[in-house]
């Protein structure tokens, strides 16, 4: 196998598609805080694609890992060992994989190594961007009030300790503290994490964090400095050993830190760059005002399916996402709740079909190379039902429509918490958000109790959707979980 990095990039382009663009040239415009897989196979390849277009060349990422992990410290040596290169190999639901490297990773800093080194590249007014993708927990809001949790240790440490801070809210505000006093114009901070109205969270949060340190930093801050909201789509895996030896055996290339994912991409982001940006649109990236419009649909179909096919899944004894979409009384209970209950109430942004985007998930979904564990998506179910069906919940009481499928879905969520399928086996049904209250309601001896546990407090419902519920529970409880969706395609 041959070894990967710039020296050796040129002679590898017999085996995989390599950057055409002389590396050499590329500067580092943006800095991304956290490098996970989601952003080496998502925005890294966006901006590779970017850096091979005329003009482009100050646009480079500058990678930041931010946490002390073990994997952190892998992924890090690998990268600085290999130049910042990797590949990335792409499975389409059908036909061969195709891999490429990818040459946009121009820099590597660990934060807790030297926070002083990052704060420094921060503070350069060469960095116009400092994008991140820490997931939704990483923003730090309290569930139940939607502030940012100023006494959260981290935060407390970073609050006392300005110079050598731990969070992304200590690096960004001290890096803007900097540049504010040198006079460099304000860097844009891109969220590019699956959260609803990502931008607006984080700049709540940097404006909260930079509020108790000083309240004339955060009114600047609050003026100077933009948080587009995006929309982020890719399905990416985590890499275990065996499928690092399998993807390098595959490339013929020795890559400490290979990465997969489906071949489906997409990014959506409002234009709100006064810093300047590169030419994303040439890229495949969707610039609107609207991204809630593109959020809607990816949350009520692409997240929605996820979690119908999930609970359900499990109980019949699946255990992998294709797994799954290959069992036809899945599929096709899939379509019907796509087809009768989500696309009738939703609207399209312009020029998008939600029939062909309803085709798309269902293809992804059954993708084999991607082996999606149902484990991890129906965890924190708690907190995933209320965003990705909670409004079309609500939409279809409202106008006395058929909410059979939803009751059902809630009814499997709530026996799925039993952690057992019905030929007896266990799964994990990992919970973080349950309280002992909430296992309470659960437990009482009226099933429609679990429908007021509290991360449910804004789900719309009524005695009818109760009704429901309180039959498919039953149901479920007895091991009919095949009778309950043979069902589920009638019309009511
Ligand atoms: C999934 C998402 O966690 C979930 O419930 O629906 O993680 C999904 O895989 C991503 O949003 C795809 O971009």
């Amino acid at each position: 196998m041959r070894p990967l990095n710039q020296t050796t990039l040129s002679g590898l382009g017999d085996l995989t598609a390599v950057p055409t663009y002389d590396r050499d040239n590329i500067r580092a415009g943006i800095a991304h805080l956290s490098v996970g897989n989601f952003h080496r196979a998502h925005q890294a390849v966006f901006i590779d694609r970017c850096l091979a277009l005329p003009g482009q060349e100050g646009w480079g990422i500058l990678g930041i890992g931010v946490q002390e992990t073990p994997a952190e410290r892998v992924k890090a040596d690998g990268l600085r060992r290999q130049d910042g290169l990797y590949t990335l190999t792409l499975f389409p639901p059908r036909g061969a994989p195709s891999t490429a490297v990818i040459g946009s990773i121009v820099g590597y800093l660990v934060a807790p190594d030297d926070p002083g080194a990052v704060l420094d590249r921060l503070t350069e007014a060469e960095i116009r961007i400092v994008s991140l993708t820490i997931t939704e927990g990483g923003y730090n809001i309290d569930e139940r009030t939607g502030d940012f949790r100023l006494d959260a240790p981290a935060i407390v440490h970073d609050l006392a300790h300005p110079e050598t801070p731990r969070t992304v809210f200590g690096l960004i505000t001290e890096a803007l503290r900097r540049r504010r006093r040198a006079g460099t114009p304000a860097f844009t901070v891109l969220s590019c994490d699956n959260l609803r109205h990502n931008g607006d969270v984080l700049r709540k949060g940097i404006l909260a964090f930079a509020g108790a340190i000083d309240p004339t930093l955060a009114a600047w801050i609050g003026a100077e400095a933009s948080f587009p909201n995006s929309m982020v789509d890719r399905i990416t895996p985590a890499v275990t050993a065996a499928d690092r030896e399998r993807l390098n055996a595959q490339t013929g290339i020795d890559d400490a830190v290979p990465i997969f994912a489906e071949d489906f991409i997409q990014w959506v982001i409002e234009d709100r760059f006064p810093t300047g940006r590169p030419a994303l649109e040439k890229a495949g990236v969707i610039f609107t005002s609207d991204v809630a419009a593109y959020e809607q649909v990816k949350l009520r179909m692409l997240n929605a399916t996820h979690s119908m096919l999930s609970y359900p899944g499990l109980l019949l004894g699946h255990r992998l996402v294709h797994e799954a979409m290959a069992d036809p009384r899945i599929l096709n209970y899939l379509r019907c709740f796509l087809d009768h209950d989500v696309i009738p109430l939703l609207e399209a942004p312009p020029g998008m079909s939600l029939e062909a985007y309803r085709d798309s998930v269902l293809d992804r979904f059954a993708n084999p190379a991607i082996a999606d564990q149902l484990e991890r998506i129906t965890s924190d179910g708690a907190a995933k039902i209320p965003v990705f069906l909670g409004d079309t919940l609500a939409a279809i009481l409202k106008q006395d429509g058929d909410c059979r499928r939803l009751a059902f879905l809630l009814a499997a969520y709530v026996t799925y918490l039993g952690g057992q399928d019905e030929k007896g086996r266990p799964f994990r049904a990992d919970e973080p958000h349950l309280t002992a209250g909430d296992r309470d309601l659960i437990a009482a001896s009226d099933p429609c109790q679990a429908l007021r546990i509290d991360p449910f407090k804004g789900l719309y419902v009524t005695p009818v959707l109760e009704a429901a519920f309180r039959l498919y529970r039953q149901r479920l409880q007895e091991g009919a979980a095949d009778r309950c969706l043979r069902e589920l395609l009638q019309p009511a």
